[in-house]
């Protein structure tokens, strides 16, 4: 099967120029002005703009999380995503504290296997870190392709490690070769907060937010970053959402460190105020919680300073019926929001058309550093020869209103409900393959490949 899209204007990281790109199979084979080949297929891609297929790094699929699942599954919330122009979803396996990575490997893969429409891989989160885990990273790294390492400063008493467990994490991690990912924020005061607001009769949205407090990312940041420093070991601030937690960052580079930091799409574009709306703010309680009009601005001015690397979601949706589990108490609302099919088109609208960031740094944060930190560069985040044919065909002035009435991720309401945004996914192709076309998907679960990861580079 042969594809030849004509006349699009190609945006990668580093180019922007019209051109054809010849597709065999599941790889891109030429790209060039009037490429003189046959093809099956033929799509006309003139006035439009193609990406590379976005790459979401952090997103929670069918994961038992609070005393519930995850609403979306792996069929649902990778088929969303390709709506969205998302080719591949890097998810989040859990180890459950007292047994081994691989039992937790297992698990997952009863839940993943044969079931994604797109492409997807796994981050490994420790969450137990002893003699014997230790001696499992090497065959996560080496074998199954799975190379970063997830860790939690918070969820004590479920998720949470101490600083003792995670610099001995670090050290074996960077010993094999991988890199550790972190939900940086202070636990302990987080657990103090939180009794102190319930013990008070503070049972509202409003006081989960109050309970996570900017220092308290603030502080985490910047001993993970002091820890990595301490081991060599490669890190990955996973949703940092503030300036104290950049500032961390940024007085690291200033002793030639850097710590690879991801944002989220809400964290650019929606602020606590939404917390004030009495139990409707359960929407968007989520772990950090969303934070003020001066966070969003020190984050746009981070993608532009090379700080902030990549724009992901943290998507883990629930359905209303779950959040109202929380309505008599803030700290039993599944923390989470759904954005995994609208990332790539917010962040368009929000970033690229406001004149916030350059279409080049578009593509570098939602699609190559993604590819690049996460060992599948160039397989996967660019457009060029011998690379995945995951393209996404985009047409930059097409205005349309993002709604739980016509997405595609199974919960039933929207972060974003009436939002209008400029920029519409048109055409998604999936390793050569039609996925997304006439907002119809064209492929079956089953078709989504789990990717094998390498080892990392430390540089992007
Ligand atoms: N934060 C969330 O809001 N949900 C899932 C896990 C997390 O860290
Ligand atoms: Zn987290
Ligand atoms: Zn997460």
């Amino acid at each position: 099967m042969s594809i030849l899209i004509k006349n699009g204007r190609v945006i990668t990281a580093d180019a922007d120029y019209t051109a054809d790109i010849f597709i065999e199979g599941e790889t891109v084979k030429a790209i060039g002005m009037d490429l003189p080949f046959n093809a099956d297929e033929i799509i006309d891609a003139s006035g439009m703009l193609v990406f590379p297929g976005g790459i979401d790094p952090h997103v929670h699929l069918d994961m038992p999380f609070m005393g519930t699942y995850s609403s979306d599954n792996y069929e649902t919330g990778t088929r969303a995503a390709l709506f969205g122009g998302t080719t591949m979803v890097i998810d989040f396996i859990l180890q459950k504290q007292g047994n081994t990575l691989q039992a937790a490997l297992d698990e997952w893969r009863l839940r993943s296997d044969n079931n994604c429409v797109g492409d997807y891989s796994f981050h490994m989160a420790v969450t137990d870190f002893n003699d014997s885990t230790k001696k499992e990273i090497r065959h996560f790294i080496e074998d199954e392709g799975i190379t970063s390492f997830k860790t939690f400063m918070a969820y004590k008493g479920a998720l949470m490690i101490d600083d003792r467990q995670m610099v001995g994490l670090m050290e074996e991690v960077k010993k094999c070769g991988g890199l550790i990912n972190v939900h940086a924020t202070n636990g302990d005061m987080i657990d103090y907060l939180t009794q102190k607001h319930r013990s008070e009769g503070k049972l509202s949205p409003l006081y989960h937010y109050l309970s996570q407090p900017e220092v308290t990312e603030a502080e985490a940041s910047e001993r993970f970053v002091d820890m990595a420093n301490f081991t060599g070991c490669p890190g990955y601030i996973v949703h940092l959402t503030c300036e104290g937690a950049l500032n961390a960052v940024r007085n690291a580079t200033r002793r030639n460190q850097h710590v690879f930091v991801e944002t989220c799409i809400q964290y650019l574009i929606l602020d606590a105020s939404l917390y004030e709306k009495d139990f409707d703010g359960a929407k968007w309680v989520m772990s950090p919680p969303l934070r003020e009009k001066k966070d969003q601005e020190t984050l746009w001015a981070g993608i532009n300073q090379g700080l902030v690397n990549v724009v992901a979601t943290d998507h883990c949706p629930f359905m209303w019926e779950q959040k109202k589990m929380g309505e008599k108490d803030f700290s039993k609302i599944p923390n989470g929001h759904p954005a995994i099919e609208n990332r790539m088109e917010l962040l368009y609208s929000e970033g690229v058309a406001k004149n916030r960031i350059t279409l080049n740094k578009y593509v570098e944060v939602a699609c190559t550093n993604p590819a690049k930190i996460f060992g599948m560069f160039p397989q996967k985040g660019t457009i060029g020869i011998g690379s995945d044919a995951d393209l996404v065909i985009f047409d930059p002035n097409e205005k349309h209103i993002l709604s739980a009435k016509t997405h595609h991720m199974n919960v039933d309401y929207s972060g974003y409900e009436g939002w209008e945004v400029t920029g519409k996914v048109k055409i998604v192709l999936l390793r050569g393959k039609v996925a997304i076309e006439s907002n119809e998907c064209k492929i079956e679960k089953g078709f989504g490949k789990f990717i094998k990861r390498k080892k990392l580079s430390q540089t992007i």
